[in-house]
């Protein structure tokens, strides 16, 4: 062998060592030696290098070119993962994103992935920044999600949730077993009670497209007809061409009274993730005859149940809840998707668990004084419960200083829990209220 074959020889070999640290530059650096290796032999050192590399370039490039037209390219995203693990180090979705983990899976897993992890990576300041696009996601990515939910929920790992709604023997309930708010003495509140629940066969509503939200809504449809034999009402649909439509003034009517959800476009954190695409399509509510059940389809979750009223007793809203539940999951046809570690499967690991949230409209306005409600989520914080506004979450109290006030726990806590502690965290927060 001469000299200048085996320095050539040599340069290739740096070649793809120098390459195999970056996986994409590897396969570069491989095609640059087939590519080059007719002419390796003729050329100089520093021709070989100058060719070598500018093949590189320009592999490189259209590699990056099909990657981008396949969806595959990855860069971008992950670059901001980084950018938020150092800048916001509040934000879960990125916290726990282990780059070892994510290159360790196939292509189309990888996509997956970036789409749970895609509102957390648009959102820097998201407190969790996750969403699960497939019910079956929190077995799928169990390696990614478990940290998450367990971070957020204070859980520690490998415990299990497990739903109960009985009363019996929960800590802080009366003797009476009634969650009586005039015992507190509080007057007539609104109070209201929801689970989130999602269909086990269709994508969760991040991933649905246009067809899937049509489809889950008409399935719905059939449901709420077996609902109106037993509780009446109608469903209001918002889908363009619904038997059962419903116009803007009457939709914005819902809005006001608390009975219908928002267009979800405004919320940033759900538009990233998809769950606020092809508004109006496939969203509406059911209503029975009296108002006070309501099933929401397709917001955050396929369904949300709920029960409101005014009223002191919050066992009114939590028992009939219950009970229109379990007509709600014996309608034949409707497959709910349940998790045997983290029970109700929900959009949002937040509320995986009971799915549940317990809530009153609840005036402090000593808490609130100037408008603001910081002091109020300051003081809610360490008794376990939350502060939104009287339009919902991100929206602003009210100006008499009504606030929504709910327990904040979902998971690895019973549903009769929750109720209870909405009881005790009503009592502990009006004591706050009546020392200023
Ligand atoms: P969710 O409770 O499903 O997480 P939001 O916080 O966005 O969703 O609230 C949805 C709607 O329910 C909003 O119109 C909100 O004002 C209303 N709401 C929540 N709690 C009560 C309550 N106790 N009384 C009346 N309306 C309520
Ligand atoms: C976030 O991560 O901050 C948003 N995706 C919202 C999470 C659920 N909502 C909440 O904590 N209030």
């Amino acid at each position: 062998m001469s000299a200048r074959t085996a320095a050539a020889q040599l340069r290739m070999r740096t070649i793809s060592t120098a390459a195999s640290a970056a996986p994409r530059g590897q396969y570069a650096a491989l095609a640059a030696g087939c590519v080059t290796g007719i002419s390796v032999y003729a050329m100089s050192q520093a021709e070989l290098e100058s060719s070598s590399s500018s093949v590189i370039s320009q592999i490189d490039a259209r590699l990056s070119a099909i990657e981008q037209a396949l969806g595959i390219d990855f860069s971008a995203d992950l670059a901001r993962v980084q950018a938020n693990k150092k800048s916001h180090p509040g934000n879960r979705a990125c916290k726990f994103f282990d780059e070892d983990y994510f290159n360790s899976l196939p292509v189309a897993k990888k996509k997956q992935l970036i789409a749970i992890a895609k509102s957390g990576i648009d959102n820097a300041d998201s407190g969790l920044g996750a969403y699960a696009m497939n019910p079956t996601d929190y077995e799928e990515f169990h390696a990614y999600l478990d940290p998450i939910i367990r971070d957020y929920h204070g859980v520690a790992p490998g415990k299990k949730h497990v739903n109960n709604w009985s009363l019996d023997g929960v800590k802080g309930l009366p003797a009476d077993g009634v969650l009586d708010v005039k015992k507190l003495g509080l007057d007539t509140l609104s109070m209201r009670v929801r689970v989130g629940r999602n269909l086990a066969d269709f994508p969760l509503p991040g991933a649905m497209n246009k067809d899937d939200r049509i489809a889950l809504e008409n399935k719905m449809r059939e449901a709420f007809a077996e609902l109106k034999k037993k509780f009446g009402g109608r469903y209001n649909s918002l889908t363009p061409g619904s038997p059962d439509f419903i116009d803007d003034a009457e939709y914005n009517r819902l809005v006001k009274a608390h009975i219908m959800f928002k267009d979800m476009a405004a919320d940033e954190y759900l538009a990233s993730a998809g769950i606020a695409s092809d508004w109006p399509y496939g969203r509406g509510c059911y209503v029975s005859e009296d108002k006070g059940f309501i099933i929401w389809v397709g917001e955050e979750d396929h369904l949300r149940i709920m029960c409101m009223k005014k009223g002191t007793v919050l066992n009114d809203v939590f028992d009939r809840l219950k009970t229109a539940l379990d007509t709600v999951e014996s309608i034949p046809g409707l497959k709910f998707a349940y998790s045997p570690e983290y029970g109700v499967v929900t959009s949002c690991p937040t509320n995986l668990g009971t799915g549940m949230r317990a809530s009153v409209h609840l005036k402090i306005p000593k808490l609130t004084k100037g408008g603001s409600d910081a002091k109020a989520k300051a003081v809610c914080k360490p008794l376990g419960l939350s502060v939104r506004g009287m339009g919902g979450e991100h929206t602003a109290i009210g100006a008499d200083g009504t606030c929504d006030i709910s327990p904040s726990a979902r998971f690895c806590i019973s549903e009769a829990e929750v109720i209870t502690a909405l009881y005790t965290g009503i009592r502990n927060l009006k004591s706050e209220e009546d020392k200023l």
